[in-house]
């Protein structure tokens, strides 16, 4: 157990916090033990004036969780009583905090009709956040966040070729906690199969590859 969550940077005008708590459930939940990487990723997106820092609850303790002026949760369908628990632990400690949702868990659940599930969170992201998450923190600076929808949906899919870093610097004081970790090489896929969401997302039915060069650079040591 890491003893605290600490932000990167005291020095920032705002900040934001992602908050990671999987369900821990199925025999493919391994997985969980991964880094997450949809926070890492993101983390490299945030504008310059905000300090990041990530809880992932499997190994920081989510009671000593820093104030943030957002938290950003993410999930899949089997983590929605895990985000909700997650969710009200921090929102009973910061209430006046803004409280964000994305991931596969919020296109998923619109496509079954159920996003009212999620109703609690301030702001719902569908799709990438690469290019979303940076206008709403951006918008956020100003306080015009508050003209934006509760449903905040990518026009499109994010060109990966102009995908960043992942914040290493944030992982290297947790690798050690970590089963392995997941490296992002393309997203999409050509190929139909039939218990896949990964076909019918979007402009997903085809490769979308990233250049050999980021992802070298990517793979390169954190120690
Ligand atoms: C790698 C992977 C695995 C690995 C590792 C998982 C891990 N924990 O790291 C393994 C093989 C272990 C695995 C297992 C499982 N997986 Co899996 N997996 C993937 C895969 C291929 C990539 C996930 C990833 O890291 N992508 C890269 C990151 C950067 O993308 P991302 O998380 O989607 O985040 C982006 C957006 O969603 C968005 N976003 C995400 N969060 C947030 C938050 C905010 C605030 C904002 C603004 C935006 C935002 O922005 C990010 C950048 O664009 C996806 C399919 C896919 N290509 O997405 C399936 C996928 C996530 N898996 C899926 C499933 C079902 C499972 C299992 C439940 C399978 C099973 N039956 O056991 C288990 C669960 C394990 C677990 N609890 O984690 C489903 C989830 C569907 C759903 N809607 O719930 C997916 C989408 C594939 C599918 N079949 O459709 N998985």
């Amino acid at each position: 157990m890491v003893a605290s969550v600490e932000p990167d940077v005291n020095q920032k005008s705002f900040a934001i916090t992602f908050v990671h708590n999987p369900d821990i459930r199925y025999d493919q939940n391994y997985g969980t033990y991964f880094a997450p990487l949809w926070a890492y990723t993101l983390a490299s997106h945030v504008p310059d004036d905000w300090s990041v820092t990530i809880c992932d609850c499997k190994i920081d303790n989510i009671h000593e969780v820093v104030r943030s002026d957002v938290f950003a949760f993410s999930g899949i369908n089997q983590d929605l009583d895990s985000i909700r628990k997650a969710h009200d632990l921090v929102k009973e400690k910061y209430p006046d905090s803004t409280f964000i949702l994305g991931g596969p868990i919020t296109w998923s659940l619109r496509e079954e009709g159920k996003l009212s599930y999620l109703q609690y969170f301030d702001y719902l992201f569908i799709m990438d956040g690469e290019e979303t998450l940076p206008m709403f923190l951006s918008a956020f600076e100003d306080a015009s966040y508050r003209d934006l929808p509760q449903i905040i949906e990518a026009e499109a899919r994010f060109p990966i070729q102009q995908a960043k870093n992942i914040r290493i610097d944030l992982l290297k004081p947790k690798i050690e906690h970590y089963y392995g970790a997941v490296l992002e090489v393309s997203r999409g896929c050509p190929i139909l199969c039939e218990f896949c969401d990964i076909r019918v997302l979007p402009g997903n039915n085809q490769s979308n590859n990233k250049p050999v060069s980021l992802i070298i650079r990517r793979t390169g040591p954190v120690s």
